[in-house]
């Protein structure tokens, strides 16, 4: 994967060294290894040949070089992490209050989201604060990841170089559902990301779409059906909007649209219209579970995963 942040080509260099140092070694060593076994065999050399008592030579080798690739690696891990510890002063401010289980992200002018919005190639500083545990801030497209300790003020920054959705998560296990701590970074356009911000919350495309995530978390319907692509016990939500599908409907099959009717009728009526290859009868109604408009954010959250009509 490709990185997404300024961070992304220092990070992935000093990963590449470190590898590449590593497994000259590895496939040096296991051969010259193998190679002794086979040569100094004890069949070929009965006697072991005791005369050598020591090589200065060699041991100021065996000293210096490793050394110099230490140093080496230190540099490339230096050279990467240093700029992310001084903040350019222009950085966008934004508070990550991480609690067990969820996050969320407060701006400068009081909104609130659980999605981190950012505007592309602008710098955003990070302020980490926990309101119970150790929790820690990770988005791996970008290549940072720092501990948020409750009682101390730690910090990142970024710029995101790349339009999209990357993935944000917890990276230090804080109790039983630290897994429900994976959520996004959206990475929009200036005007975008200034309209946003400006519209109150819960009103915007992009609000929607991570309410419409939040129903598919609290209702468990991501034990069955993965946003991702991978076929669970029920389709992907991935990909699905505006497709046609076969479906069954009284025992006879249909080709139906994946729409916002077909949604709802899902959602409430689930074993009415099941598609063609998925077993009937699993899936409970959501009546009275799932609000109307819970199931427009839920349409929304749909529509961001693509689909043929977009
Ligand atoms: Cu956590």
């Amino acid at each position: 994967m490709s990185g997404a942040s300024n961070f992304a080509e220092g990070v992935d260099l000093a990963f590449y060294v470190i590898i590449g140092i590593s497994v000259f070694f590895l496939v040096g060593i296991t051969a010259v290894m193998i190679y002794f076994v086979f040569k100094y065999n004890k069949k070929r050399h009965p006697k072991a040949d005791t005369s050598i008592t020591g090589s200065v030579k060699l041991e100021i080798i065996w000293t210096v070089i490793p050394t110099i690739l230490v140093l080496v690696m230190f540099y490339f891990g230096w050279a990467g992490f240093a700029p992310m510890r001084d903040v350019p002063e222009d950085a966008i401010p934004v508070k990550a209050i991480a609690r067990m289980w969820s996050w969320t992200f407060e701006y400068e002018n009081g909104k609130k989201s659980d999605k981190l919005i950012v505007p592309k190639d602008r710098p955003v500083k990070i302020n980490l604060v926990s309101v119970d545990v150790i929790h820690n801030l990770y988005i791996p497209a970008f290549r940072v990841k720092e501990d948020v300790v409750p009682g101390r003020n730690n910090y990142m920054w970024f710029t995101a170089n790349q339009y999209g959705s990357f993935d944000l998560m917890c990276a230090e296990y804080c109790g039983l559902r630290h897994s429900y701590m994976l959520t996004t970074v959206e990475v929009v356009n200036n005007e975008e990301w200034a309209e946003w911000m400006l519209t109150p919350e819960g009103e915007s495309d992009l609000d929607r779409v991570a309410a419409g995530f939040n129903v598919i978390k609290t209702n468990g319907c991501v034990a069955c059906h993965s946003s991702d692509g991978t076929k669970l016990v029920a389709n992907s939500f991935k990909g699905i909007w505006g497709l046609d599908r076969k479906v069954v409907v009284d025992g006879k099959e249909q080709t139906i649209k994946i729409d916002a009717a077909y949604i709802r009728q899902s959602v409430y009526d689930p074993n009415s219209q099941v598609v063609l290859g998925y077993n009937s009868g699993i899936m409970p109604s959501y009546i009275g579970m799932i609000s109307d408009t819970e199931v427009e954010q839920l349409i929304e959250y749909i529509k961001s995963l693509g689909g043929d009509a977009q």
